[in-house]
């Protein structure tokens, strides 16, 4: 759907009357009421509490709003894409889960709670991460009702796109390559672009794709999401610096203690701020077509840049 196939009885407010603090609030809503609903009982009761344990445990539901505010871009009710904005949180969950592992990245905290193995022990944790992960295609191919099938076996192919090799998987292994290396930008940006923008991506995609969308947006939406990707994960090593565990809810400073190759390190921290904003100015360049119908995303992406957590 491109803006000039937008029906007049779905334009949106103008741009000065768009208020993002209550679209965010209303759509972390739907996310957490979506999330809660998502894992109903079942045995064994002890997986289900350590998949309920991260999955529920807070944290800015990103993702999720990222994939409905696409899908309501494209022309499609948001509440189409709640399940595979549910299941995006899901692969999410489990890439935390899995990253907090001691054979990874070895932490204690996530989203301001001991790390899912501290709780249950490293095998549930791992197991807990797969339940996660396939949950996450049971929502989008069984519990996805109203949406067209053929585009929900476009969804379910982006997603194992971006859950595999091609995606978060090959980041983290190229991450763990370079633990105690020097790595070049070009490597930077590798890890960067699966390990986080993969996902991201993901989002907005399968949310356009729910939509209906046409592939000049979807095209656009590649390249926003690029640009947001790179710019979330610069932010992500800034605040790795200059903020405190207490805020972001995760160990603070353990990039410079891992001499990890950053952002901040490559560029410097002022460098690296002016960077993110360009990526995020291109990136809203793009959706400039879509007009008043962007706003929601346009929103997205300066949040991205000026989040403190
Ligand atoms: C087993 C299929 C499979 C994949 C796992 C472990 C792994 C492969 C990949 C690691 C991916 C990872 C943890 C990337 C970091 C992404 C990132 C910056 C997370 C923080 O996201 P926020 O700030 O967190 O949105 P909240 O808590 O707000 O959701």
């Amino acid at each position: 759907m491109t803006a000039a196939a937008t029906s007049p009885d779905r334009v949106p407010a103008p741009a000065d009357s768009f208020d993002f603090k209550a679209y965010l609030t209303k759509a972390k809503a739907t996310v957490e009421q979506a999330l809660d609903a998502a894992l109903l009982p079942e045995r064994p009761e002890s997986l289900r509490e350590a998949m309920r344990y991260s999955l529920l445990a807070g944290g800015k539901r990103l993702r999720p709003i990222l994939c409905l505010a696409a899908c309501e871009l494209a022309g499609g009710e948001a509440e189409l894409a709640v399940p595979t904005a549910v299941a995006l949180e899901m692969i999410h969950t489990m890439s935390l889960i899995h990253d907090d592992l001691p054979a990874m990245d070895d932490d204690d905290l996530r989203r301001g709670r001991p790390t899912n193995h501290k709780v249950y022990g490293e095998a549930v944790a791992i197991l807990a991460g797969d339940a996660l992960l396939t949950r996450a295609f049971e929502m989008v191919a069984l519990r996805s009702p109203g949406v067209p099938a053929e585009r929900l076996l476009k969804v379910v192919g982006e997603l194992s796109l971006v859950a595999g090799a091609p995606g978060l998987v090959g980041g983290q292994v190229v991450d763990l390559e370079s633990e105690g290396k020097q790595v070049d930008l070009d490597t930077l940006e590798y890890i960067h672009l699966h390990k986080t923008g993969a996902l991201l991506s993901a989002c907005v995609i399968t949310g356009a794709m729910i939509g209906g969308a046409e592939d000049d947006l979807i095209a656009a939406l590649r390249t926003y999401a690029r640009g947001i990707g790179l710019a979330f994960q610069i932010i992500d090593d800034i605040l790795d610096i200059t903020a405190s565990s207490e805020v972001l809810g995760k160990t603070a400073g353990k990039d410079l203690i891992a001499d990890k190759t950053t952002y901040p390190k490559l560029l410097g921290l002022e460098e690296s701020r002016k960077r993110a904003d360009v990526l995020v100015h291109e990136a809203k360049d793009v959706l400039k077509p879509w007009a008043e119908r962007a706003l929601p995303l346009l929103a997205l992406a300066d949040f991205i840049t000026s989040r403190d957590r």
